[in-house]
């Protein structure tokens, strides 16, 4: 199989480019530079004309959407542990999974890109700041989950949660808020970001874990 993944650093892509790594696949990282605008390159919209990351190609398919990329990487590669194998576990991390992707993940765009939801500028700040504090709420829930993981959010093993988690809480402190301040979800993407896979994906997108800078 040939897999390649287009990704963007810092990205909601880091969930399906971790899983990649901590699978120990061979695939070729591509990446997208969003602040340069290459998403909406007449090149990139031929492989996702909706000018998002992450993309996947499986042997020439692509597959857009992290939800529907995690699956197809959890079939694919099974002893990765993406996703808890079956049973109630692997529902309730599916249920978790679609709600960070359809709920606090679009939040999070409404604080980083109001000018996805108006052209009006005294709009775009009210947007901003009534979503940064909705998404302090959401982060708490995260919180509360991280406090009971046992010993990753996935499951016995670190998985897709876990990432979404560590994306989730970075993006936080672009929103205002201190990520060492959620002290579960912070010692979780801490603990996820050590593991030798994730450290080489760490590594390729040049992130660093908290952004967050106080209000001077
Ligand atoms: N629902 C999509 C969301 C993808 C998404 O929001 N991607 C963002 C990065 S986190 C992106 O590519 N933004 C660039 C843009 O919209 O111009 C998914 O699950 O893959």
């Amino acid at each position: 199989m040939s897999l390649k993944l287009y990704f963007a650093p810092g990205a909601c892509s880091f969930v399906p480019h971790s899983m990649l790594e901590l699978a120990g696949a061979e695939f070729e990282p591509q990446m997208v530079k969003l602040h340069k605008g290459e998403q909406r390159s007449p090149e990139y919209l031929a492989v996702n004309p909706r000018g998002q990351v992450p993309v996947l190609v499986d042997d020439g398919q692509v597959i857009t959407q992290i939800v529907a990329i995690l699956l197809h990487l959890d079939a694919r590669l099974p002893q990765a542990g993406i996703l808890p194998a079956s049973g109630g576990q692997r529902a309730r991390a599916l249920q978790t999974l679609a709600w960070m992707n359809n709920t606090v993940h679009p939040t999070f765009t409404h604080v980083f890109m109001p000018e996805k939801f108006t052209d009006d500028e005294a709009a775009k700040a009210a947007i901003r700041a009534f979503a940064a504090r909705s998404y302090k709420g959401l982060l708490d829930e995260i919180e509360a989950m991280a406090a009971q993981a046992s010993p990753w959010l996935t499951g016995e093993r670190p998985g897709a949660l876990d990432a979404y988690a560590l994306t989730l809480l970075r993006w936080g402190g672009y929103a205002g808020i201190d990520p060492t301040g959620q002290t579960a979800t912070w010692a979780l993407a801490q603990r996820f970001a050590e593991l030798p896979a994730v450290a080489r994906v760490i590594e390729r997108e040049r992130l660093q874990l908290n952004v967050y800078k106080p209000a001077a």
